[in-house]
């Protein structure tokens, strides 16, 4: 959009006094940016497929003293909400749209509808591509996951670099090794990891660092940096994981309730919501056998989402180092729920560990091309099943379900599904220029549609309704700017719709279905765990919603669950 300017003959355009510089295919840049000094650097950090209540400032035991320190020195939101998955979610955080609306409704495979290409699409831009022609530099660490063409030699189209970041490094694909990830990235060139000490959370933090660092202060810069921790592969570090040893010798029960407890004396929670009765599917801790393997799980969960906090911790000293802590908005958030999936961790130990395995290690120069690699670069086999001790490369299984309740204390359900559990992210924001609360909570609620909106409002940027050649639609978010000051954030509604799950929320009332169940309606003020579901005895409330859903439905694309490709507009796989 904007190579045929470089930032440097942007800035001394801007600084002759032109008026509006019309730049090619999108918006024009009002004059209100020159000489501006106000505008804020913005740091955007996600986590994946990270519960409600891990970190410290959100009730959590994990040990998270620089998110704890953001919460400390900003706001805290309480109900906040992204889209339940890592693609629709990273859709939707970017374009400021709702996941149908940028073309990414489902994952990375095309459905034959518009709504569900998996890639996105020309009606969208990203908050980089918005940022960059108001004039910021942009870098991106971290994983991408919008778009379906993730080989080194595909497609490129809508790789990072190609939707407005200046730099990237990270993975185009959601999940591998954190040893050796597939479709690792500098730029737009593949790449295998740089030393036999790489680890991709520090990676991605040391990446976000030198982008900081080597930024040239003239203009603001913005930086997505997008942490696969902690989702699967349970693989961290020794010297995190051992910080971590015994702390769940006391299992999940007594997790969920000390989580619970520490909520509510924070403000993050009612105690008039009663915290859901563990998972049906999860035994009591006191029955649960292998309490051993449980608790190692756990342990390296812990220990990934506490070397992710190391990371911020580093990213905030650059920031400090280079003078740009006070006028930088830093925002941290998480992409969905905690996550249900048992994988890797049913059945037996494969390969067997009894007979010997002769594997080649890896080449060189060779890259990674697996997301579940089957050999580590040194030539080791990587091993899934019931009790694998996992946190080493030669492992690849998921934390599972009870742990994954625990994570997503005091709510229902988890990653995928759109009740609270699924959807309720932290949301911590910290802007020691313009946010003068400190360690406050606000409990407007808000959805990723509104980063886009509100990245724009701090940056003073303008948000395009055309961009090379195709109209764009008009963000779906508003502004957090008002919440900062905790005036309220007029809307409508927001939405949801995740393989047929779905939900409305309109002030107080929510209105969800699990697929392929009905509708249940809520009362979130009074019952935010959705234990008492209203239906019944508020139909008209649930018609109101229903039609509301429906209306929206219509207006993004969704189509009824399973997505089923229509017989023409087939579309060819890249
Ligand atoms: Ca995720």
């Amino acid at each position: 959009m904007i190579d045929v300017y470089s930032r440097r003959g942007f800035m001394k355009a801007v600084g002759v006094g032109v008026t509006a510089l019309m730049l090619p295919g999108c918006a024009s840049i009002p004059q209100s940016l020159a000489g501006k000094n106000k505008r804020p650097n913005i740091v955007l950090i996600m986590a994946d497929d990270m519960g409600f209540s891990d970190i410290g400032c959100y009730g959590g035991e994990i040990h998270t003293p620089n998110l704890d320190a953001l919460a400390g020195g900003g706001l805290r939101f309480t109900q906040f909400y992204n889209t339940a998955r890592c693609c629709p979610t990273r859709a939707s955080l970017m374009t400021g749209l709702y996941p149908h609306q940028a073309g990414v409704g489902h994952m990375m495979d095309d459905k034959g509808y518009d709504a569900y290409r998996g890639d996105l699409n020309n009606r969208c831009v990203t908050i980089a591509e918005v940022l960059k022609q108001a004039g910021y530099s942009t870098y991106m660490a971290g994983k991408w996951h919008v778009t379906r063409s993730v080989t080194p030699d595909g497609d490129k189209h809508n790789w990072p670099c190609q939707r407005g970041f200046d730099r990237f490094f990270g993975t185009i694909h959601g999940a591998g090794s954190y040893y050796d990830p597939n479709s690792l990235t500098r730029d737009n060139t593949q790449i295998v990891p740089d030393s036999e000490n790489f680890y991709y959370t520090n990676a991605i933090a040391d990446n976000a660092v030198t982008f900081i660092r080597e930024h040239t202060p003239e203009n603001p810069f913005f930086i997505y940096v997008a942490f696969t921790a902690p989702h699967w592969p349970m693989h961290a570090l020794p010297q995190d994981i051992a910080k971590y040893k015994g702390r769940y010798d006391g299992g999940w029960d007594a997790l969920r309730a000390e989580r619970h407890k520490r909520m509510i004396e924070m403000g993050i929670v009612k105690s008039q919501w009663k915290i859901t009765p563990r998972d049906s599917a999860v035994p009591p801790w006191s029955e649960a056998e292998d309490k051993q393997w449980f608790e190692r799980r756990m342990e390296v969960y812990a220990a990934m989402v506490d070397c992710l906090d190391q990371g911020v911790g580093r990213i905030v000293s650059e920031l400090k180092k280079t003078g740009r802590f006070e006028n930088t908005l830093v925002f941290f958030l998480a992409d969905n729920g905690g996550c249900a999936e048992e994988y890797g961790s049913n059945g037996p130990i494969k390969p067997d560990p009894s007979e010997p395995v002769v594997l080649q290690p890896m080449g060189k120069d060779e890259l990674q091309t697996r997301m579940q690699p089957t050999v580590t670069r040194d030539g080791r086999p990587v091993r899934t099943g019931h009790g694998v001790m996992p946190g080493p490369a030669d492992t690849y299984i998921a934390y599972g379900k009870p742990w994954a309740n625990s994570s997503n204390t005091p709510f229902r359900l988890y990653k995928h599904w759109v009740h609270e559990g699924g959807i309720s992210t932290p949301l911590i924001a910290h802007w020691p220029a313009q946010i003068k609360a400190h360690g406050k909570l606000r409990h407007q609620p808000g959805h990723l549609i509104d980063i886009m909106a509100t990245c724009v409002d701090a940056a003073q940027a303008k948000y395009p309704t055309e961009c090379k050649g195709s109209a764009i639609k008009p963000m779906e978010g508003k502004s957090l700017l008002p919440a900062f000051d905790n005036k309220p954030i007029e809307r409508e509604a927001i939405y949801w719709e995740h393989e047929g799950n779905r939900a409305v929320r309109q002030g107080k009332w929510k209105l969800v279905s699990r697929h392929p169940g009905g509708w249940e309606l809520y009362d979130l003020e009074a019952d935010r765990t959705e234990l008492a579901n209203l239906a019944e005895e508020h139909p008209e409330k649930v018609e109101q919603l229903k039609t509301m859903y429906e209306s929206w439905a219509a207006r993004c694309g969704v189509q009824p669950w399973p997505v089923n490709k229509p017989a023409q507009n087939k579309r060819k796989k890249t």
